[in-house]
């Protein structure tokens, strides 16, 4: 009874694997197949799911890797006993940013496709004029960021127009270093698709549009007026020209849910769709990850990775250098906002184990037990009495993207009364006293660069997220958690979503419910807000808004901020000595 459909299934192109989810009207999951690059592919001698040219600082992965994916994951599926007959709709989740360059038949090979001549592979293998996608991993692209950033006159006009500023991965400075290194195989480029089009276009059998929010990670598309930049684009070009490029790049449909069209009949042969089966656009994995729940406005999600993201829907639109914009993936009106950080997980375990190793003893089940002992020891900001100095520092063992800097370690006293700031180490105990204040660190930049994005949940009460839910391996720990909602507030509480690793795929298919069961103008917040039963996939798991703690980390955040500049600032003179 329970794979009675329509069923939708949710695709995750990632950097390691390819994963269809498959959910009925009532977002159960029924079927996950899962096809990992490094262990299930052959005839590609990748690592983690790409090859490098380390000479050039390039990541890419091979376009005909996830051609095998495709059918391997459909005959996961087919193993597993789904009728694909029951699918009434397909979406995914791409890895941002990537690009993948179609040739000269591409649309005559896609249409073309049959049941009869093989897998996708095989027949797919000559519609692309370059076999590799360069990835998000990719940092092969500083001269044409620093070009990017200067068409408009600054970072600032580049992240208001397109919702950043030039980062190494974002498609637009791809593209132009693409055509430099490979004038011919540009010319002969018919079309690209970014990771979550490509996708669209195996299953539509000829190349998909790309998603509006999407369309956000190239540095191509401004945002306000809702189309190409003109001159993002003529510069992007170069002497190609700007009819050329925009040829390749396609239009942008405004609807997230719009009806792309049927399943090829590739699919319908080989694998038993339904040829009534609609294909939804696919949009990139973190405009996904904000779809796998009913995120409402001014709700947070805050990814505890390797590094940390941070994720928000949003009616403001306050573009800054240092964070993202991209359009909403499914609610005209919204934006998600997003920070990237390059130091997250990793910075933290450097204290946990320096903490270890002065205390002597480690629990080996918990390496954190010592960590998040003195984390919560600790005074608030190493406060033990409302007269001594705010300690707060910046720990980075890797360069940071947000704020751009080298890395390192810093440590401050801030006097909030008086807003004095000394670069000191006095009265810091190392590191027990950094326990507590890199997880500060951490949230205080959170706080800092959301602040503007939140709103009050009533009157008296101020502005901060409603609800802060935490994912990835950091979500576990309840120390951070704790903090968390000290820090950063919610109104309604800090939660810990259980969604394992599949919140991409799960958006990409809520995505497809959405679009193909809405009635009149029903957003996916309310559609799949309805639907979805909260108890089965989130836990609170500490309080959120607490007035004192609040206002004292607001008092904090400034002189974060103040600790940031002057860092910043030293930073810059010592590049110019
Ligand atoms: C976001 C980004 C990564 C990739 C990962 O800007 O580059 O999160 O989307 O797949």
């Amino acid at each position: 009874m329970s794979s009675q459909g329509p069923l939708y299934i949710g695709f995750d192109l990632s950097t390691q694997q390819l994963k269809g989810l498959v959910v009925n009207s009532s977002l159960k999951v029924l079927y996950v197949s899962i096809f990992d690059f490094d262990a299930d592919s052959h005839g590609f001698p990748i690592k983690k799911g790409v090859l490098t040219n380390e000479a050039e600082h390039e990541v890419f992965a091979p376009v005909a890797l996830w051609l095998q994916a495709l059918d391997g994951v459909l005959a996961g599926l087919a193993k597993q006993g789904l009728d694909f007959g029951l699918v009434r709709g397909i979406s995914g989740a791409g890895q941002q940013h990537g690009s993948v360059y179609w040739g000269a038949d591409a649309e005559a090979l896609l249409k073309g496709l049959d049941k009869g001549k093989g897998g996708l592979e095989e027949q797919l293998s000559g519609a692309f004029s370059h076999p590799y996608s360069p990835n998000w991993q990719d940092s092969s692209t500083q001269r044409e960021c620093d070009e990017f950033d200067e068409v408009l006159g600054g970072v600032e006009e580049l992240a208001r127009v397109s919702g950043s500023r030039a980062h190494h991965r974002f498609t637009g400075p791809q593209i132009l270093r693409f055509s430099r290194k490979y004038p011919d195989v540009y010319k002969k480029t018919s079309r690209i698709s970014l990771v979550s089009s490509f996708l669209a276009s195996l299953f539509l059998g000829h190349v998909a549009p790309f998603d509006i929010s999407d369309v956000c990670g190239m540095n191509l598309w401004n945002i306000h007026d809702g189309a190409y930049d003109e001159e993002l684009v003529k510069f992007c070009a170069g002497s190609f020209g700007v009819e050329d490029l925009k040829r390749k790049l396609g239009d942008v449909p405004e609807d997230g849910g719009h009806d792309l069209g049927k399943v090829h009949r590739y699919y319908v042969d080989r694998y038993g769709f339904s040829p009534d089966c609609t294909v939804i656009p696919s949009t990139g994995d973190n405009p996904a990850t904000i779809l796998a729940l009913p995120l409402r406005p001014s709700d947070a999600m805050v990814s505890l990775g390797t590094s940390t993201t941070f994720l928000m829907s949003t009616p403001s639109y306050k573009p800054d250098p240092a964070t993202h914009f991209f359009n909403h993936p499914t609610t005209p009106g919204l934006y998600m906002f997003m920070l990237c950080y390059k130091n997250g997980g990793l910075a933290r375990e450097q204290i946990r184990d320096a903490v270890n190793e002065k205390k002597g003893d480690k629990n080996p089940s918990n390496p954190w037990e010592n960590f998040d002992k003195v984390a919560l020891q600790t005074a608030p900001l190493g406060q033990k009495t409302g007269s001594d100095p705010m300690k707060m520092g910046l720990f980075f063992p890797r360069p940071e993207i947000v704020p751009n800097l080298r890395s390192g370690q810093w440590r401050f006293n801030y006097n909030p009364t008086d807003g004095t700031l000394t670069e000191t180490e006095n009265g810091w105990d190392g590191p027990l006293d950094e326990a507590r204040a890199i997880i500060e660190s951490q949230l205080l930049s959170l706080r800092l660069r959301s602040r503007g994005l939140t709103q009050s949940p009533k009157e008296g009460i101020p502005a901060q997220p409603r609800r802060v839910y935490l994912v990835g391996g950091g979500s576990k720990n309840k120390t951070i958690a704790k903090i968390a909602g000290e820090i950063l507030g919610g109104s309604d509480g800090v939660y810990k979503l259980e969604i394992g690793d599949n919140a991409c795929a799960l958006g990409a298919a809520y995505k497809a419910v959405w679009a193909l069961e809405r009635t009149g103008g029903q957003t996916f917040e309310d559609l799949i807000g309805q639907r979805w039963h909260e108890e089965e996939f989130i836990e609170k798991i500490a309080d959120g808004y607490q007035k004192e703690a609040f206002e004292r980390y607001g008092k904090a955040v400034e002189g974060f901020e103040k600790m940031e500049l002057e860092v910043l600032k030293h930073a810059a003179k010592k590049d110019r000595s």
